[in-house]
C-alpha cells in the first residue's frame, strides 16, 4: 500500500489553467505583467517533520530524509512562486494564538530561534528575516477600522512560532521576500462548530491593506488538513514504514474537500471548509485558509493540489490558486 500519495495537478472538469509547453510548471513570469494585489495564494502546511527532512542549515537536528512527495510539491510551489515575483509574502499561521483578537508582527527583523514544542527533537530553527512593516501597520489599520480586535505586535524579542517559520521556510527557503505575519485568534477553539466569520472580515482587511499600499503579495494559509495524529513516534522519526493515514475516515475527509478544491469554484469551499472540520478536526478551524480565500475575493476558480501526504498521519496538501 502507498503510504503518501500525489493527486495530479487539475481536474479536467475545473477549466483551471494547465501546463503548457515551454512553460516551466505552468507559469511563465514574462507572461504575467506586473500589477499589485494578491497575485496568488498557497495553503502551505508547516509540519515541523517536513523541514527536518530537508536538512536546511538554519535547523539544528539532522535527518535522512523522508515525506518526500510532500517535499516534491513544496518544490514547484517555490518555482511558482518565484514565477509570481511577489513584493511580499502575507502568512496566516496556526501556532501563534492570541487570546484576544488579531495580531500583525510588525517588528522590522525578526530573529531567533524557532523549537516546536512537541516535537523539539525535530524543529530548533535559526531565523531572522524582514517585515513589511508598512503593510502590517495597514494591515493593523484596516481590521481596526472594519471592527476587529486588532493589536500590533512590536516586542523586538519574540520568538516566532514554528507554524509561521516552518511554512515560509517551505514556501522561500532563501527569506528573500519580507514577510507580514498575522497570529490567529482562538476563538474557534471554543465552539464546537468552526465559526470563521471573523477570517472573512481579517482576509477582507488584508487585501485592502496590500490595495492600499501598492503590494504585489502572495498569502500563505498555513493549515494542515485532517489533524489526528499517532501519540507514539517511531523510533526513527522519518521511518516511511510508519506513515500513513490516521483512519479511512480522515483520509476520506481529505479526499472529499481536495475534490472540491480541483473541481472550483472557491465559493463551494464556503461550506465544505467547515464540513471538512467537522469530520477532521481539520487544523483550518484555525482560520488560515477562510482568511487566505477571503483574502483573495472567493475567486470563481479551481485550485491546483500539488501534493498530499500524511506527517505523523495528519493529512496535509500543498494548493496554489493563482488570482484570475
Ligand atoms: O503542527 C503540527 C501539525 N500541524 C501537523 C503534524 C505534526 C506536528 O505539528
Ligand atoms: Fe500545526
Amino acid at each position: 500500500m502507498a503510504r503518501v500519495f500525489q493527486v495530479t495537478a487539475g481536474s479536467d472538469r475545473s477549466g483551471q489553467r494547465r501546463p503548457r509547453p515551454g512553460v516551466a510548471d505552468g507559469v511563465d513570469a514574462r507572461a504575467e505583467p506586473r500589477r499589485s494585489g494578491i497575485v496568488a495564494g498557497y495553503l502551505a502546511p508547516h509540519p515541523p517533520h517536513l523541514v527536518y527532512a530537508e536538512n536546511p542549515p538554519q535547523n539544528e537536528p539532522r535527518s535522512t530524509g523522508g515525506w518526500e512527495v510532500l517535499r516534491w510539491g513544496y518544490e514547484r510551489l517555490r518555482r511558482r512562486l518565484r514565477a509570481h515575483q511577489p513584493d511580499v509574502l502575507v502568512v496566516h499561521a496556526p501556532h501563534w494564538i492570541t487570546m484576544v483578537g488579531h495580531h500583525v508582527n510588525c517588528v522590522p527583523n525578526p530573529r531567533g530561534i524557532s523549537v516546536e514544542p512537541i516535537f523539539p527533537h525535530l524543529f530548533r530553527y535559526r531565523y531572522d528575516f524582514r517585515t513589511d512593516v508598512p503593510l502590517a501597520e495597514a494591515i493593523v489599520a484596516e481590521a481596526d477600522a472594519a471592527g476587529l480586535v486588532t493589536s500590533a505586535l512590536r516586542d523586538d524579542g519574540v520568538r516566532v512560532d514554528y507554524a509561521t517559520i516552518g511554512a515560509l521556510h517551505l514556501a522561500n527557503p532563501d527569506w528573500d521576500i519580507p514577510v507580514v505575519s498575522l497570529s490567529a485568534n482562538n476563538n474557534p477553539y471554543f465552539y464546537s462548530d468552526a465559526s470563521l466569520d471573523e477570517m472573512e472580515v481579517l482576509g477582507a482587511a488584508t487585501a485592502r491593506a496590500i490595495e492600499r499600499t501598492g503590494r504585489r503579495a502572495v498569502l500563505l494559509a498555513s493549515n494542515s488538513l485532517s489533524h489526528l495524529h499517532w501519540d507514539v513516534e517511531p523510533e526513527l522519526p522519518e521511518d516511511m514504514a510508519a506513515e500513513h493515514p490516521f483512519s479511512h475516515e480522515q483520509y476520506a475527509g481529505d479526499m472529499a474537500l481536495l475534490r472540491a478544491v480541483r473541481e472550483g469554484p472557491t465559493e463551494r469551499l464556503r461550506t465544505a471548509i467547515p464540513e471538512h472540520i467537522a469530520a477532521t478536526q481539520a487544523e483550518t478551524k484555525a482560520g488560515s485558509l477562510t482568511w487566505l480565500l477571503a483574502a483573495m475575493g472567493w475567486p470563481p476558480i479551481a485550485g491546483d493540489v500539488l501534493a498530499y501526504g500524511t506527517v505523523i498521519a495528519t493529512g496535509n496538501a500543498v494548493i496554489e490558486w493563482v488570482a484570475p
